[in-house]
């Protein structure tokens, strides 16, 4: 039986060299495990509280001291001796129901869900070392499954909005390889792709190959409606049928140009014109029906905003049937807002990402109940991200349908790449089929 002989954390930077949090959690046995967490920029209102220090003499006030205070001191003094019974899951559960409790506040504010987020998986791959199972298996238990295929991918072509300082409002395009039989095959379709239509941007822009913070291409285009196209061309020239070998993806990200009931569709960036026409949501529904339309999309993430929960069952109406309805910071991997839409009819997919929720049980949960709706799950990573690479783990051992994990470069993604293609080799599992809407 597991039993924590000491907590620890220490201040890393991530992937846009912001600090954040990272956990050892050392069993009695000699057992030893480390795990980080990473952090969002296109953050959702009801996501759990990301503790920072507010110094703003320090990292702007980024800091994380406070909540690398409260493993060292808190949520050590808590766990340590407790000896944990049980399966995996028992054992999760205990440790991340102590620290909800040793919290006290809904959002995790007290401690902070950093905090609390790092040592929960810490906690995981020291047990799961314990168990002696590889960690995506520990994570199949956790979701008291057995793991028989690979997440499909969906990548990180190009970045707008706050992911790439709001040359467009939408925050990225993606691309969703359907026909590739595995990992390896799919990172090899996204190269030529991700090359393709670097050298597409070099000519129509003068730009050499400059990264947003997901490591995608940020092109300078005027409108939404054009990056998409760059990408339906990009496909093309890569020697892929759009919509057949290759689908896109878009998330609208819409939350963050949603102001006083109008959609600011036209821009942020350089250029833009504060105060222009902005589209109401029966509008904002009619231009992404558009595009669905117009263009391969079979997925819109967040077309609309987090609080226009009256107009997406209408969203979902509108485009449900060609496209999976995927909501991020509508949902924030949340119990109670998942079952509010699926209450509602207002998506048919889960964007998981586990630092929403701020442990590894909640987030079990949230995909639980996504599944009980049938919904489609994309397990994904954050904007800012650290090389540890338990994601990919967790895509795998809960079976998602797809994993979003930013683009093809940069070692904070490779990381998560790397590992998939070690999986891979290990068990040649298939990878999920694409799903079409299920409404
Ligand atoms: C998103 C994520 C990942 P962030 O909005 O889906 O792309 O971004 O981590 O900034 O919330
Ligand atoms: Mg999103």
């Amino acid at each position: 039986m597991p039993k924590i002989q000491l907590l620890t954390a220490r201040e890393i930077l991530d992937s846009r060299g912001r600090p954040t949090v990272s956990a050892t959690c050392a069993l009695e046995g000699g057992i030893s495990a480390s795990a980080s967490v990473p952090s969002g920029a296109s953050t959702g209102q009801a996501e759990a509280h990301e503790l920072r220090d507010g110094d703003p003499a320090r990292y702007r006030g980024l800091g994380c001291r406070k909540a690398v205070r409260s493993v060292n001191r808190d949520l050590n003094a808590a766990l340590v001796g407790t000896e944990f019974t049980g399966d995996p899951e028992s054992a999760q559960s205990q440790v991340d129901e102590a620290m909800i409790a040793l919290d006290g506040t809904g959002s995790k504010s007290r401690l902070g869900a950093n905090a609390i987020l790092a040592a929960s998986m810490a906690f995981a791959r020291a047990n799961a070392i314990a168990h002696g199972l590889p960690l995506y298996r520990y994570f199949a238990a956790l979701a008291a499954r057995e793991p028989d295929s690979l997440p499909r991918l969906t990548i990180n072509l190009f970045s707008g909005g706050k992911h790439a300082g709001g040359q467009v409002p939408i925050q990225d395009v993606l691309i969703i390889p359907l026909e590739t039989a595995t990992i390896d095959a799919t990172l090899a379709t996204a190269y030529e792709v991700y090359q393709t239509a670097a050298e597409i941007i070099l000519r129509r822009y003068g730009m050499r190959l400059l990264t947003a913070d997901e490591g995608g291409l940020a092109p300078p285009c005027r409108t939404a409606e054009e990056m998409i196209e760059l990408a339906v061309e990009a496909v093309g020239a890569a020697g892929f049928t759009a919509g057949k070998e290759i689908a896109l993806g878009v998330d609208v990200a819409s939350s963050h140009f949603y102001h006083d009931g109008g959609y600011d569709l036209a821009g942020s960036g350089p250029g833009h014109q504060a105060g222009g026409p902005t589209l109401d949501s029966e509008a904002m529904i009619a231009r992404l029906r558009a595009w669905v339309e117009r263009y391969p999309i079979i997925s819109v993430e967040d077309g609309l905003a987090e609080d226009d929960w009256q107009y997406w069952p209408r969203l979902h109406q509108a485009i449900g049937n060609k496209a999976m309805v995927l909501g991020d910071d509508l949902l924030c991997t949340n119990a109670q807002r998942i079952r509010r839409a699926i209450d509602l009819g207002a998506c048919n997919a889960l964007l998981l990402k586990v630092n929403q929720a701020g442990t590894l049980s909640e987030a079990a949960r949230a995909l639980a109940l996504a599944r009980s709706a049938g919904w489609v799950v994309v397990l994904s990573v954050r904007s800012g991200e650290t090389e540890d690479d338990w994601a990919a783990d967790l895509a795998v051992g809960w079976g998602a349908d797809q994993f979003k994990n930013g683009s093809i470069t940069q070692s904070e993604r490779l990381a998560k790449y790397n590992r998939l293609l070690l999986i891979e080799e290990r068990n040649r599992w298939p990878l999920r089929l694409y799903r079409p809407s299920m409404r």
